[in-house]
């Protein structure tokens, strides 16, 4: 039998091929959540409300049983979509990039007629789940720079003027920015 000899060359190769098949961020499991689903959910993925650890759930008096949880990479893996929006009371247009709201929904296999888009702050606009179509984004960016918290980040929903019957495309209400909560539910 010959006994094949592997130098120092070959431990070094071995070395460097193993390096990179380590995951690129291996704490990418250590981000944290950006935003919960909550409500009528089909495929939760974490354990219902707990009063100490969900505390601002708990101010705004937000109790759940059915959950699902997104991480910014979470939001990332979902299709991205972009879009340039202008409201009559903006200084500029802006170019906002994130995944459509029907698409987490979808994600986090939502099942409610309403949708409650919540942000840090309490502000809450409802929406009917058949209003909500391509048009709506859930921003992760603005002119290509992360949405920053103490901005309009972590989330920004974003629909241009005229995206469902009745809006009142006058101003951006509804657009709730700092968004970290969205509740679906049946019926109204
Ligand atoms: N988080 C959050 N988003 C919000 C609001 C708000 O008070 N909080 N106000 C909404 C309304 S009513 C309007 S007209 C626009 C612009 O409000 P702003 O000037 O307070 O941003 O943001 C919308 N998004
Ligand atoms: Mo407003």
């Amino acid at each position: 039998m010959t006994r094949l000899k592997r130098g120092p060359f070959f431990a070094a190769l071995v070395l460097m091929l193993a390096a990179l098949l380590l995951p690129v961020s291996p704490a990418a499991s250590q981000e944290p959540v950006v935003l919960t689903v909550t409500g009528a959910v089909e495929t939760p993925n974490r354990p219902p409300f707990d009063a100490f650890e969900d505390a601002l759930f708990g101010i705004y008096g937000e109790t759940f049983e059915e959950a699902y949880t997104f991480t910014r990479t979470d939001l990332l893996a979902l299709t991205q979509h972009e879009a340039t929006v202008e409201y009559p009371e903006w200084p500029r247009p802006v170019t906002v990039r994130g995944p459509l709201l029907q698409d987490v929904l979808q994600q986090a296999g939502a099942e409610g007629d309403t949708v409650m888009v919540q942000a840090v702050d309490g502000y809450s606009p409802e929406f009917l789940r058949s209003d909500v179509n391509e048009s709506f984004l859930l921003a992760l960016e603005m002119e290509g720079e992360p949405l920053p918290h103490g901005g309009r980040g972590p989330l920004w929903l974003v629909f241009p003027p005229g995206s469902y019957d009745g809006q009142d495309d006058t101003t951006d209400a509804g657009l709730s920015w700092a968004v970290f909560h969205i509740k679906v539910s049946a019926g109204e």
